[in-house]
C-alpha cells in the first residue's frame, strides 16, 4: 500500500505578537516589541499551505492552542475576580508572563512532537511522542495541548499510539521533529537523524532522543545520532532544522551543522544503504557558498523539500533567501546540479512567523501514513478548497491588523480571541467546547 507524506501547518493563532520570548533565537530577540499583524500572519501560514495542497501534496492544518493560557498565570499566583483581573495583576508584575500566556508559538508545529511511520516502528503503529518543549516557559505550555490534538486526531488504536511527552526535566529536553528527520523511501524502514546538543542551554538532550526512539520501537541499528556544531549553536542555529533539510534520499547540511561524523555513525549509513538497495546522499554546503550567517539569516536551511503529485521535488523557500545573492546564486545552482533531485523552487512569504524564527519548515509536522491509516484519522482537520476558503474566511474577519504586548490587556482581546479559537475549532469539527478544560 503506498505511503505518502502528510504535511500539518500550523494555524496561526490571533495573538500573534512579538514577544522576544526565546533568548536563544535572534529573530525572537531582534523583533521584540515590534507591532505584529496577526492577520498577515496567518493569511501568509496558510496560503503556504495551500499552495503546496495546489501542487498536489496532502496537507493538514493543527488549531492555535487556546489563549491566554489563564492557568497557567493562576499557577503563578495571580488570582482575580474574572480573567481579566488575573490577566491585569499578572501584567503589573511582569508583562513577559502575559506575553507567554498568550504566545501563538503552537504554530510551529515542527516542534509538535517527534512522529513514526508505520513502516519504521517495531508494534507496525504510527507513534507520536509530544515534545515537552520545557526549554521556555511560553513553549513549555504546548505538551498538553499538543497531546490532546494528536489523541483527538490520531485515536483508532489499531494504527495510532500517542505517548505523553518525555518527563519534564532539564536533561530530558525535547524539541521534536525540528531534531529529527526520516530518510529513505516510504514503503520500507527508512533511516533515522536525530541531533541533539549536549549544552545546558541546548534544546534537545540526546537521552530525550534515545528515549523516544526506545517507545517508538525504533531500530537502534537505523538511528544516527549527530551532536551539534557548538560554532553554529552560539551563532543561532536553536534547532537542527535551521542548519539542515532532508527528504526521502536527500539531507542538506551545513558543514559546520555537527561536531563530527563518527565512525559508528558512517557505518550506520553505509549498512543502511547496502541492506536496503537504496543510496542516500548527503550533500555538505560549505562556508564558502553558503556562510552560517547568511544560513541563519535567510534560514535557507529551513526551506521544506516535498514531493507533488508527479514526484519532482520542490524546494519551498522562504523570500529571505532571496535577499542573500549568495544564497539565491545557491539554490539556482541546485536547481542545474543532475546529482540532485530538486527540480524546482518556490519562494514563500512568511515574513510575520520569519520575526519570530520559524520558516517553512518550522511551520509544518510530517506524518507519513498508508491508506489505511490516512482513512483512520480526523478528516476534519484535512486541507481542501473550502476549508482554506473557511478559514481565510475567518481570518480576515475576525483578526486584528496589528497587535502589540499592551494590546494583550483589552478586555475586548479577550473575548475576541476565545470567539475565535471557537471558530477555528467548529471548522476542523473537533467537537463542542475542545480543549477549553484541559
Ligand atoms: O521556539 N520562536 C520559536 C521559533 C520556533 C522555530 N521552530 C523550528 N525551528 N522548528 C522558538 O524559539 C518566539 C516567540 C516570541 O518571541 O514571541 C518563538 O517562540
Amino acid at each position: 500500500m503506498n505511503r505518502f507524506e502528510l504535511n500539518f501547518d500550523g494555524l496561526i493563532g490571533p495573538s500573534h505578537h512579538f514577544g522576544g520570548l526565546s533568548c536563544d533565537n535572534q529573530a525572537s530577540r531582534h523583533h521584540q516589541a515590534q507591532i505584529s499583524s496577526p492577520k498577515q500572519a496567518a493569511l501568509q501560514g496558510l496560503e503556504k499551505g495551500f499552495t503546496l495542497y495546489k501542487m498536489g501534496v496532502p496537507q493538514a492544518i493543527l488549531p492555535p492552542h487556546h489563549r491566554p493560557n489563564l492557568q497557567m498565570l493562576r499557577n503563578l499566583g495571580f488570582s482575580g475576580a474574572s480573567d481579566q483581573d488575573v490577566l491585569d495583576a499578572a501584567y503589573k508584575q511582569n508583562s513577559s508572563l502575559v506575553s507567554a500566556a498568550f504566545s501563538a508559538s503552537s504554530m510551529w508545529t515542527a516542534n509538535a512532537a517527534t512522529v513514526s511511520a508505520s513502516k519504521d516502528t517495531g508494534d507496525g503503529k504510527v507513534h507520536f511522542t509530544p515534545a515537552n518543549l520545557l526549554n521556555h516557559l511560553h513553549r513549555s505550555q504546548e505538551a498538553r495541548f499538543n497531546q490532546l490534538l494528536f489523541n483527538k486526531i490520531f485515536s483508532d488504536p489499531m494504527y495510532f499510539k500517542v505517548h505523553d511527552p518525555i518527563t519534564s526535566c532539564y536533561e530530558l529536553r525535547d524539541e521534536g521533529a525540528a531534531n529529527h528527520t526520516r530518510l529513505g523511501n516510504y514503503e520500507s524502514c527508512g533511516l533515522q537523524i536525530f541531533c541533539h546538543n549536549p549544552l545546558r542551554t541546548g534544546r534537545q538532550a540526546r537521552i530525550a532522543s534515545e528515549a523516544i526512539c526506545r517507545g517508538h520501537c525504533l531500530d537502534f541499528s537505523k538511528v544516527v545520532f549527530l551532536e551539534q556544531n557548538p560554532l553554529a549553536v552560539q551563532k543561532g542555529v536553536f534547532h537542527n532544522d535551521v542548519i539542515a533539510t532532508g527528504h526521502k534520499n536527500l539531507y542538506l547540511h551545513h558543514e559546520n551543522a555537527y561536531t563530527e561524523w563518527s565512525d559508528e555513525s558512517m557505518g550506520l549509513i553505509d549498512s543502511f544503504q547496502q541492506k536496503s538497495n537504496q543510496s542516500l546522499i548527503f550533500h555538505s554546503i560549505k562556508e564558502e557558498e553558503i556562510s552560517l550567517e547568511d544560513a541563519i539569516q535567510s534560514y535557507f536551511f529551513n526551506s521544506q523539500i516535498v514531493s507533488t503529485n508527479t514526484e519532482e521535488q520542490v524546494l519551498i523557500a522562504p523570500v529571505e533567501c532571496l535577499r542573500k545573492a549568495r544564497v539565491k546564486a545557491y539554490i539556482d545552482s541546485i536547481l542545474e546540479d543532475s546529482t540532485l533531485p530538486i527540480h524546482q523552487v518556490i519562494y514563500v512569504d512568511l515574513t510575520q512567523s520569519m520575526k519570530n524564527g520559524g520558516g517553512p519548515a518550522c511551520l509544518r509536522l510530517r506524518v507519513v501514513l498508508n491508506q489505511d491509516e490516512f482513512n483512520a484519522m480526523h478528516s476534519g482537520v484535512l486541507i481542501n478548497e473550502k476549508l482554506y476558503n473557511d478559514l481565510k474566511k475567518c481570518i480576515q474577519r475576525n483578526y486584528r491588523d496589528s497587535l502589540t504586548v499592551s494590546d494583550l490587556r483589552d478586555p475586548q482581546f479577550l473575548a475576541e480571541v476565545k470567539t475565535i479559537h471557537d471558530e477555528i475549532d467548529a471548522l476542523l469539527d473537533l467537537g463542542n467546547n475542545f480543549g477549553w478544560d484541559l
